[in-house]
């Protein structure tokens, strides 16, 4: 399975990566839905809602300062820099930046980024954050509303220029390679079946099986910290074994 993923991917010409936080669990960032995941601790449709920020902006950005200041002490595992080294186009719905921390260029982040606040009415106002030392609730300086995270709630629409980029990504694809992702957010989701339907190779790299498993060409279960080195060549130390 690993020599035929490899061989998938040594064939592209333009392959297009998707990831999930599971492609940052083994950084020590919790997932969204495994046993130990954030939301089984916080209900996403209170924290990671608009409802649930109006109804409690101080207890959401506090909530989001927690995992600021874990994200700080974060840093990229063997698959962030695997992929870092690769030419792909990496689609992503994490909010952290590890793929940035690992030189990684073309990134597309669906759902925002952890690192920058925005005016909560959208008056245009942005500022960024350093995550070791996140801000308690604040009113923007231009309009007075709350600031909050610069990130895309439940609820919210994707940014479009993200989206778009994601889109003719995929569209100009020749081969996805999804890794750490349950497939269950959409519209971010429905970027796997659009490759699907394109009939182009699909490489799963998960812990678990899950709804995307059946539009795998390969899926290997296991840990993408082990899989991504050994299927884009590298040993785990991220030099290339070519
Ligand atoms: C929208 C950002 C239009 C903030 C997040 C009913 C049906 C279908 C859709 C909907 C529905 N009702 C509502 C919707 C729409 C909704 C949605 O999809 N809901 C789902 C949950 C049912 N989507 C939205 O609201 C989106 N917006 O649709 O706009 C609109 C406008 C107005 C009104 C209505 C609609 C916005 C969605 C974005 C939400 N933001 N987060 C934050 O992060 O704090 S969601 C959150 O989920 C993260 O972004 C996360 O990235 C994303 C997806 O989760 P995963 O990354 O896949 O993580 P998960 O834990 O689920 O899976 C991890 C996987 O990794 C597991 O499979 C595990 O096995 C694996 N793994 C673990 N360890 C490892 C590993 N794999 C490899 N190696 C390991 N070591
Ligand atoms: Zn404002």
């Amino acid at each position: 399975m690993i020599e035929q993923a490899r061989q998938l991917i040594d064939g592209a010409s333009a392959a297009v990566s998707f990831s999930g936080a599971g492609l940052s669990a083994e950084s020590g960032l919790a997932t969204f839905r495994d046993a130990d995941g954030i939301w089984a601790r916080y209900d996403p449709a209170v924290y990671a809602s608009v409802r649930g920020f109006e109804t409690d902006p101080d207890g959401v950005s506090e909530w989001y300062r927690l995992r600021r200041r874990s994200f700080a002490s974060a840093a990229p595992n063997a698959a962030h820099w695997a992929l870092a080294t690769s030419n792909m186009v990496h689609v992503t719905q994490n909010i952290d930046t590890l793929l940035e921390k690992a030189g990684a260029e073309s990134i597309v982040h669906l759902h925002g980024v952890l690192d920058r606040d925005r005016c909560h009415a959208q008056c245009g106002h942005a500022e960024h954050i350093d995550v070791s030392d996140p801000p308690a609730l604040r009113r923007c300086p231009r309009c007075n509303a709350y600031m909050r995270p610069d990130v895309v709630w439940f609820g919210e629409n994707l940014p479009a220029v993200e989206w778009n980029a994601a889109e003719a990504a995929i569209d100009g694809a020749d081969l996805l390679l999804v890794v750490g992702t349950s497939g269950e957010v959409w519209p971010a989701a429905g970027l796997i079946h659009s490759a699907h339907r394109r009939d182009i190779p699909i490489v799963v790299v998960n812990a678990d099986p899950t709804s995307v498993s059946p539009l795998a060409t390969v899926e290997l279960v296991g840990k993408a910290a082990e899989l991504l080195p050994a299927i884009l060549g590298q040993n785990p130390e991220g030099s290339s074994i070519m």
